[in-house]
């Protein structure tokens, strides 16, 4: 019973995005390199552009929100790189690599303290719970190629 099982026990993965406002600005390889340096390991990684309703379809629990025309319409602008990172608590680790949504109140050091405008465009995304990364991996990396963990 003192043996801790450290690492499976607790390995989990998140979906990150790198927003068309961090693709624009020419950022995808330093928030990569971030990605690896923090420790995550890239288990699935590809770039596409969203059409409106994928973009509509990624953001539907937002559907009611007052920004979610402003939402989809940036995120769907350009290109983005959609990644799905694991660690241990990656969810946790990677929303504090992230920062606050509102880049100005981020702490230093953040990627969207780095290179985040505003709320709206805040350079780049991370899945929030368990469940909601689940979803969102499958969003975008559906069959078998990367799985989803709790
Ligand atoms: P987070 O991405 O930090 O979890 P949420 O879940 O509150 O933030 O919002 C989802 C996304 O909607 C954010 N990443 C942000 O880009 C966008 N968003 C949030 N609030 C606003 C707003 N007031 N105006 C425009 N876009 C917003």
């Amino acid at each position: 019973p003192w043996i801790h099982y450290r690492g499976a026990m607790s390995l989990q993965r998140t979906l990150a995005i790198i927003k068309p406002d961090a693709m624009e600005a020419g950022k995808a390889g330093a928030i990569i390199a971030r990605i690896q340096e923090e420790g995550f390991t890239i288990q699935g990684m590809r770039q596409l552009h969203m059409t409106l309703g994928q973009a509509e379809g990624f953001y539907d629990v937002h559907r009611e929100r007052p920004f979610f025309g402003e939402l989809t319409e940036f995120m769907s602008r350009g290109p983005i790189v959609v990644l799905a990172l694991e660690a241990e608590a990656a969810i946790d680790k990677w929303r504090g690599v992230i920062g606050a949504t509102d880049p100005a109140k981020a702490d230093a050091g953040t990627i969207r303290k780095l290179y985040g405008k505003d709320v709206g465009e805040n350079a780049v995304h991370g899945s929030d719970a368990p469940e909601t990364a689940a979803r969102e991996i499958g969003y975008f990396f559906p069959g078998c190629d990367v799985r989803p963990t709790a």
